[in-house]
């Protein structure tokens, strides 16, 4: 029988009020029943708000860097466990263990600069028109939070959206993505260890349709943070304006490495490997588009080939194995469905582009490393969002078409570019329309103490990480101190 998990509500593990479940697999064998989890309806989204509710009243008064001091044990604790965490996640997610790892460690990170944001939480203070009057500005919780993360980093985005949230006073309900609650839930079990008081950190698993949604809905949440796809997140934004929730929004991306005749071709290729296909192509971050300047495509995109083909598929917990598998069937087969789109456009298949063949493979959603040449930037597979290992290769003529072509997308999330030449680097981080721009290095693996989102569609104007986030999870307050013994009249004195 597969182990039962609860949710995590008011400082207790509970059962959800219709006693429904749903199965968490394995994608790398799905003959491997991870546990069973909570499907969580309206009435256990009321009881975790309500609890969110009441806890935010003292939990928001507590000084910040006592709050700070259990992030830093969390932090202790993520340290400590990191190795099972981490092993848990290749289960659940497939991603291999030294990628879960880093997924950990992305979670540790977060709780070590949130525990030290603790004691500054920086406001400012700025002169006044008149004498004897003090100004300043100052932080302020928002409230309940509703944090809805993606399966894709199933600890890292989790402690992006909770440890912020916390720092500053807010409470929080979190509703992971069902293809990995398990995670969640180890993440929450450390919280309730760190010392978090009940109903601070409150965890309800389900699906998006139900438990998401109830959540999005709930009157007494303040605020959405939201990561995950662009359709989904455009219908969380409905949802909030309808409320008038406070939202942020961290999408889609459709990320490219410019790789220029100057470029040191195997630093580049090894970027772009690690872009395209770590993460089996699973990120948001992830290069889906390599722009290759003609007089070195050639030479190039064979180099890329040859590679790819060699890459190491597998269950991600063998730690040869250089990519896992997709996250479940209804991915693989939308991946597979672009693969064939663009050979249609009229792209040319260079490697993979279907299901990972063999016996050992048959249990899991394992896909191949896919390369497509000849590709046009205005093809579907140049434009869109495959969330897959598949990579398209783009000519250039020159750098400025080069910066053209990245540019001309719906989404503005990560570029990079390999280049040895100062001034066209400098001018690419200018040019390039996106949120995030890498120098010499891949379009992933962006640091957590620099905030983290896109231009244009791939999110609301928020950051996620950094002291970016307190904006999102923080309300300002101007505080006027007039200390002259009389009325002063601003703007008429
Ligand atoms: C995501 O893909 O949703 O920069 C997040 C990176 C990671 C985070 C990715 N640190 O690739």
């Amino acid at each position: 029988m597969a182990k039962i998990y609860k949710n995590y509500i008011n400082g207790k593990w509970k059962v959800s009020g219709n006693r429904e479940t749903f199965e968490n697999i394995n994608p790398a064998n799905t003959k491997q029943v991870l546990g069973r989890f909570q499907k969580s309806s309206q009435g256990d989204i009321d009881e975790a708000v309500k609890a969110a509710k009441k806890a935010q009243v003292k939990w928001g008064k507590i000084p910040a860097p006592k709050r700070g001091e259990m992030l830093y044990r969390a932090g202790e604790l993520l340290l400590k466990n990191k190795e099972s965490l981490a092993r848990d996640m290749t289960r659940e997610m497939g991603k291999v263990v030294k990628e879960t790892r880093g997924d950990v460690q992305e979670g540790i990170d977060m709780a070590y600069y949130a525990a030290g944001e603790g004691r500054r939480l920086m406001g400012e203070t700025v002169p006044s028109e008149m004498p004897n009057k003090f100004c300043m500005s100052v932080r302020m919780p928002v409230g309940v939070v509703g944090a809805i993360s993606p399966w894709n980093f199933p600890i890292a985005i989790p402690s992006w959206k909770l440890f912020p949230a916390l720092i500053a006073g807010n409470t929080v309900v979190l509703k992971p993505a069902s293809d990995t609650p398990l995670s969640a839930i180890n993440l929450v079990k450390i919280l309730e260890k760190s010392g978090f008081p009940p109903g601070v950190v409150n965890l309800v698993t389900g699906t998006g349709e139900e438990a998401g949604l109830s959540l999005i809905d709930h009157r007494d949440v303040d605020l959405v943070s939201f990561t995950g796809s662009t359709d989904t997140g455009s219908l969380v934004a409905r949802h909030c304006a309808k409320g008038m929730k406070k939202f942020s929004l961290e999408m889609g991306g459709k990320n490219a490495i410019i790789v220029m005749d100057d470029a040191d071709i195997n630093s580049a290729l090894e970027g772009v490997l690690w872009g395209a296909f770590g993460t089996t192509g699973q990120r948001c971050t992830a290069c889906s588009r390599v722009i290759v300047h003609k007089k070195i495509i050639k030479k190039f995109t064979s180099l890329l080939v040859e590679r790819a083909k060699k890459l190491r598929i597998g269950d991600g917990l063998d730690e040869k194995v250089e990519m896992g598998p997709l996250i479940n069937e209804i991915q693989r087969q939308k991946v597979k469905k672009f693969v064939d789109i663009g050979v249609g456009e009229g792209a040319k298949l260079l490697a993979g582009g279907n299901y990972q063949k063999g016996k050992k493979y048959s249990d899991g959603f394992f896909f191949q490393p896919t390369i497509l040449g000849d590709v046009s930037p205005k093809m579907r597979i140049a434009q869109d969002e495959i969330f897959g290992p598949v990579l398209s290769v783009i000519p250039c003529k020159d750098f400025e078409q080069a910066i053209g072509i990245v540019n001309d997308s719906k989404f503005g999330l990560s570029s990079a570019i390999y280049t040895q030449d100062v001034n066209r680097a400098f001018k690419a981080v200018e040019n390039l329309d996106t949120g995030i721009t890498y120098i010499n290095s891949s379009t992933i693996g962006a640091e957590i103490q620099l905030p983290f989102g896109g231009t244009k569609g791939t999110g609301n104007g928020h950051r996620e990480a950094g002291t970016a986030s307190l904006e999102v999870f923080t309300e300002w307050k101007s505080v006027y101190v007039d200390y002259s013994g009389k009325l002063q009249k601003a703007q008429i004195d």
